[in-house]
């Protein structure tokens, strides 16, 4: 009777162990259970090995969930880097540097009825611009604050500028700045600083 039961309870635990879906175990266990009740001790040994699969597999899944996230980390990450190169560009107001032609023949009277003396005879600028005068004509000039009625103001005298020969200034401060040619006094021009 004893006997029996052994094997009684061997086909049972074999019989739950195919229920719970170990077929590739159950295999085994159907093949073995019938014989002898020592295998039923080892049968009831695997299903607690079979439950570290499980544990394997749940551990699997933690692991590529995190190491999921630490991919994305790493995309948020590589993401905000991309944004950093974008550097705001500064506009610089550079001091530039105008040019003005002090006109051949303008010794002679003439081009203040085009008003051409000083080409061109109005110029405008920013705080800190540079006006250079060049002297294309064949003659010696002036380029000198002020106005021929009132005379130099002091703000800028170049003195006599020879031909083919420059002469620059540098402006500080805003204002409207009339020149004159203390040589030709017909010669005027203006630079208005903003
Ligand atoms: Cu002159």
């Amino acid at each position: 009777m004893a006997g029996i039961d052994k094997a009684a309870i061997a086909f049972s635990i074999a019989i739950v162990a195919v229920g719970v879906g170990f077929a590739f175990y159950a295999g085994n266990v159907q093949g073995n259970a019938p014989a002898v009740s020592a295998p039923v001790i080892t049968k009831t040994a695997e299903p607690k090995t079979q439950t570290d699969p499980f544990a394997d597999i749940v551990s699997k899944v933690k692991k590529e969930a995190a190491s999921t996230t630490t991919e994305k980390n790493v995309e948020v990450k590589k993401e905000v880097k991309t944004e950093e190169p974008v550097a705001p560009v500064e506009k610089s107001t550079e001091p530039k540097t105008v040019s003005v032609t002090i006109s051949p023949g303008s010794s002679s009277p003439g081009c203040e009825t085009s008003n051409e003396c000083y080409s061109p005879s109005s110029t405008t600028i920013s705080v800190m611009d540079t006006v250079e005068w060049k002297n294309t004509d064949t003659a010696a000039h002036t380029v000198s604050s002020g106005s021929p009625a009132d005379g130099p103001s002091g703000t800028f005298d170049s003195s006599l500028i020879t031909a083919g020969s420059s002469f620059e200034h540098t402006f500080d401060q805003a204002g409207s700045f009339d020149y004159f040619c203390m040589v030709h006094p017909w010669m005027v021009g203006n630079v208005q600083v903003n």
